[in-house]
């Protein structure tokens, strides 16, 4: 069983046997989503929005040989620093990654996978992984929208960047079965930006309901996760424009060097921060902490 190789924290399996809401976290947004120091300063910080909106926050990460579920100071510190040298870990890297004892970042879907595990149903992160743009061509699909298909984890995101082609993503996420669910909104948000011109499946208004909607799907036998779509709050969101042309930018750089496989997605978000300065940086960090408050308060209705 690999639950053999959980190390659940203390906190968080009281927690967990006390029937109180915990949130999982990811860590591939510390080692590769953002740099250092502010991936770390942003990964306490998220820890602590969960603690004020009542419940408690689980990091998820390899370390030495183990699955750990809520992270200490100098682990989170250890992945912050690490950036690039800290293995990118999905579905199939987990049991190489726990048998060679390195660090491992959880992407969405393997932190999906070890939450599941440690019997947590709410997650929430900033974007999650979807279907590349150009994916005809290249067959690019994220593993977590498998994921999303398969395991009964919620997770609550600002949507998807326009890094992906999000109309395919959501066809992907409709014929594996996956609800998408705006919280306050109609519109799927694109991350950075309030809209995407696409629609969700359903527009929920609370975190009760939305909770409702999670435990009725369980409770049916219908397994695999939801996607909760949180916009980024208006006052941090960034215009249109200036993300449009560094997303387009930073595709074409791709493509001219070949960047292909599980170093597509964190080129991509590295350039784009690059090429739009600080000002999407300080965005995705507004965003996290939002869907980090979203996420609480969901898993605390459950
Ligand atoms: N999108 C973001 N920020 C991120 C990621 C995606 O806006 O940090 C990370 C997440 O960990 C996600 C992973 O699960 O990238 C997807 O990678 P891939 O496309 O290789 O599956
Ligand atoms: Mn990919």
């Amino acid at each position: 069983m690999l639950n053999d190789y959980l190390d659940i924290q203390p906190e968080v399996a009281q927690a967990l046997a006390a029937g109180r809401p915990v949130v999982a976290l990811e860590s591939t947004i510390i080692s590769h989503g953002m740099p250092y120091p502010q991936n770390v300063e942003t990964a306490r910080l998220v820890e602590q929005v969960v603690r004020d909106n009542g419940a408690v926050p689980a990091t998820i990460a390899i370390i030495g040989g183990r699955l750990k579920v809520g992270l200490d100071e100098a682990a989170l510190e250890a992945l912050g620093k690490g950036g690039y040298s800290v293995a990118k870990c999905s579905r199939r890297d987990i049991p190489f990654v726990l048998a060679a004892g390195k660090m491992g970042a959880t992407t969405v879907a393997s932190t999906m996978i070890i939450a599941a595990m440690a019997g947590i149903r709410v997650f929430a992160t900033g974007g999650i992984g979807g279907v590349h743009r150009g994916a005809q061509e290249t067959f690019d699909i994220s593993a977590d929208l498998q994921e999303l298909a398969h395991t009964d984890v919620a997770v609550v995101c600002a949507g998807a960047k326009s890094i992906l082609d999000i109309g395919l993503t959501l066809e992907y996420l409709e014929t594996q079965g996956v609800p998408v669910i705006g919280y306050q909104t109609e519109e799927l948000p694109a991350f950075y930006t309030r809209e995407s011109g696409f629609k969700v499946d359903y527009r929920l208004d609370t975190p009760e309901a939305i909770a409702e909607a999670l435990r009725l799907k369980w409770s049916l036998g219908l397994e695999g996760g939801a996607v909760v779509a949180n916009p980024i709050p208006q006052e941090f969101a960034m215009p249109k424009e200036a993300i449009d042309a560094a997303i387009a930018q930073s595709l074409q750089e791709a493509d001219e060097q070949g960047v292909k496989g599980k170093a597509s997605t964190p080129f991509l978000l590295a350039r784009v921060c690059e090429l739009t300065g600080g000002n999407s940086l300080s965005s995705n960090i507004k965003l996290v902490l939002n869907n980090a408050a979203l996420g609480a308060r969901i898993a605390a209705a459950l």
